[in-house]
């Protein structure tokens, strides 16, 4: 039984609510914000190797992060705009 549910693969996209839902749970010292080694942490999650991850994190942070504070803000645009560029890499639930 353990092996079935072991070898389901659902591989399809994230949806938007996914996404939000998940990305917000990588604030892990709940500051509102989403540093680069959050942000980092989440596309290691969605399965980006080490270049992508290094390479998502600086684009991820070059589009949304409007205040150039280093950080992205869970309560404003920075956030949708995060999630939207997430989406936009296309990842697979697996
Ligand atoms: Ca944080
Ligand atoms: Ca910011």
């Amino acid at each position: 039984m353990l092996y079935y549910y072991a070898n389901i693969t659902h591989n399809v996209p994230w949806t938007k609510d996914q996404l939000t839902d998940l990305l917000k749970s990588f604030d892990k010292d709940n500051n509102g914000q989403l540093s680069w080694d959050e942000v980092k942490a989440a596309f290691e999650f969605l399965g980006s190797n080490w270049f992508a991850k290094h390479i998502r994190t600086a684009i991820a942070l070059y589009r949304a992060d409007a205040d150039k504070n280093g950080s992205i803000n869970l309560s404003n645009s920075e956030f949708s705009a995060f999630v939207d560029y997430v989406l936009s890499c296309g990842f697979k639930v697996d």
